[in-house]
């Protein structure tokens, strides 16, 4: 006979299995793209987020015995032992911490996100588990930094996101179990390690109020796989069904381009330090991170910065390829965001003070490439407002829209409050919008059409501009050999790695006034060198003169040829047999000769 007591302990084991039972969903399988694009909105709309990386590892700040180029890898790239890196927490005291500060930052640069590491791979949880002493508990902190940013992020209106790294080199039971883990004992579990995580999540979803994503990494080492992959997302949304989860949390990522090839788990795709040439088409989300300086940790010897206008078109590229962007601040122990940050997303936020609405809620450009920058659209009911971001003023006061039939109803600078028309007119080139001579904004003026009904654009490649120039800008080269890439910031992309003298470039064109042309390259170099540039049977050598860096661009003639007229004029660039050394080309323009 069972007696009273035993009634209740099968009550309570009966609850427990009921409630796991109950509460659990298979979102992996079971969800209605209407239930998705749903709660995938505020994502898609936010465009702009903020990454923290910050955790014991801004103790040594990068530097140890001698050497000066560490991160967040600290502990892997000195095998330094557990236990000796154990010793950081007792120095990691960030009194200086404002979680206010930093969401007021975040906010007034226009970020809508902030996703902070919960953990990083060495383990170490930026809150008060009650899971493990390797957490924020080891040291002289006494607050909880996670708990005073989730109220700040509520009370300003930002999403607060948790990463949390599922590679754990210091946890005794991840898998590939380090040979400087000199505080592990036994054989690793990896059922253990899983029951642990989840434990940590639970805490980290139950306790800090809705959390927008949960952004896994450190899943690409062999003992994580697609199955538990599928097991922690369900996990996750089980918590919190409303939450984002990135692909990393399964296996189907695919390198640093961060999308997902075969069969994957998660809600969109994680470029990594790059943004992607196109975008993926609607219904393909996406998101590049990328540093300010090289380095997600803090790094006191990291001076190389991106400037406060590389930012901005960045962020404006993820958006014209229908992507958010999610920039990275490295935080001190002290708690302190470094000035050269704050002083970029300062800039960067009074860029988005006047620009915002080219931003948000955007969709993709209809553009498949713009010689002077890019552009984002948005579409309600009968209108289409399209954004032209324009990074390279045209001299001339004439900005071609190239493909464009459709005449706006409206043009006007968008920074102007006062919307003051612009003229615009269409022509054989597409629609040109009579612009002031000097761009307004040199970060990135906007443009602002609005069209009615459907906007008709004509894919037109290059052609010839109505003053009888050919520009022929890196990006739109067609690039073939081995080592031959296109690299740098949008807008300013050149050339390069351009190693292998059998690598070719090549461009094709429309020609409708034919004659004599002019070839100028944009060209930089470190030692004397020549390219070949071959159209219509023709050859031209063109010597290159040393400009000493590889970022350094100078104008250089390179000769004369010949045009006939022609839709699919071909021209290419080759190296010489004799005279190459690698250079940097950023474009080359073909101008009459007079
Ligand atoms: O948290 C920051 C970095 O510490 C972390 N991710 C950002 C957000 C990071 N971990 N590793 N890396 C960055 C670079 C690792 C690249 C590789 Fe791989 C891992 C190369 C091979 C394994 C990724 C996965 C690329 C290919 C597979």
């Amino acid at each position: 006979m069972k007696g009273i007591k035993g009634f209740l302990l099968t009550l309570g084991l009966l609850a427990q299995l009921g409630a796991a039972a109950e509460s659990h969903t298979d979102y992996f399988k079971n969800e209605t793209p209407e239930q998705r694009a749903k709660r995938m909105e505020w994502f898609n709309e936010a465009r702009f987020g903020l990454f923290i990386h910050w955790g014991v590892y801004a103790v040594p700040a990068g530097e140890w015995q001698g050497k000066t180029n560490y991160g967040e890898w600290f502990m892997e790239e000195t095998k330094m032992s557990v236990s000796q890196y154990e010793k950081f927490a007792g120095q990691f005291n960030p009194v200086k911490f404002d979680a206010k500060e930093w969401v007021r930052m975040a906010r007034n640069a226009g970020m809508k996100y902030i996703v902070i590491t919960s953990k990083h791979h060495d383990g170490f949880g930026m809150f008060r588990s009650s899971l493990t002493d390797w957490c924020i508990k080891a040291t002289p902190f006494p607050r909880d930094p996670l708990k005073e940013l989730a109220a700040a992020c509520k009370a300003a209106g930002i999403k607060l996101c948790f990463y949390h790294s599922i590679m754990d080199w210091h946890h005794p039971d991840w898998g590939t179990r380090r040979a400087w883990n000199d505080r592990a004992t036994g054989t690793p579990d990896m059922d253990r390690y899983v029951a642990f995580m989840k434990g940590q999540l639970k805490e980290l979803l139950t306790g800090y109020g809705p959390i927008g994503i949960v952004w896994f990494d450190g899943e690409w080492e062999k003992p994580w796989t697609h199955e538990r992959g599928v097991d922690l997302y369900n996990y996750v949304r089980n918590l919190q069904p409303k939450t984002i989860v990135n692909n990393r949390v399964g296996k189907g990522r695919s390198g640093m381009g961060g999308m997902d090839k075969g069969e994957g788990v998660g809600d969109y795709g994680t470029p990594e330090q790059e943004i992607p040439a196109t975008g993926f088409g609607p219904g393909v989300t996406w998101e590049s991170c990328m540093t300010m300086n090289g380095h997600w940790g803090y790094n006191k010897n990291d001076h190389n910065w991106k400037s406060a206008a590389t930012l901005v078109r960045n962020l404006i590229d993820c958006a014209s390829k229908g992507g958010n962007y999610l920039l990275n601040v490295g935080p001190t122990s002290e708690g302190l965001i470094p000035d050269a940050s704050i002083e970029r997303l300062a800039t960067v936020g009074q860029w988005m003070k006047a620009n915002h609405e080219a931003i948000y809620e955007t969709a993709a450009s209809p553009f498949p490439k713009l010689a002077w920058g890019r552009c984002t659209k948005k579409v309600s009911g009968k209108e289409t407002t399209l954004y032209l971001h324009v990074f390279n003023w045209p001299t001339d006061g004439k900005l071609i829209v190239p493909g464009l039939k459709s005449s706006p109803r409206r043009a006007y600078l968008l920074a102007d409050r006062r919307h003051q028309a612009l003229t615009t007119s269409l022509t054989a080139d597409g629609l040109c919008v009579a612009v002031p001579g000097v761009a307004p904004d040199s970060i990135s003026t906007t443009v602002v059409l609005k069209l009615r009904g459907d906007v008709q654009i004509e894919q037109v490649g290059l052609r010839q501009a109505a003053d009888g120039k050919i520009t022929l800008p890196a990006n739109e080269a067609k690039l073939r050999g081995s080592d031959i890439q296109l690299e740098g910031h949008a807008g300013e992309e050149n050339i390069g790695y351009w190693t292998n003298p059998e690598d070719s470039a090549e461009w094709q064109f429309k020609v409708m006034r034919p004659g004599k042309f002019e070839i100028r390259g944009r060209l930089a170099a470190f030692e004397p060198s020549a390219i070949e540039i071959r159209v219509n049977q023709q050859r031209v050598l063109g010597k290159v003169t040393p400009t000493n860096d590889w970022r350094k661009f100078e104008d250089t003639a390179l000769g004369t040829i010949e045009l006939p007229v022609g839709d699919k004029v071909m021209l290419t660039v080759h190296a010489t047999r004799e005279q190459w050394r690698p250079v940097n080309l950023s474009r080359l323009v073909l101008q009459p000769a007079s």
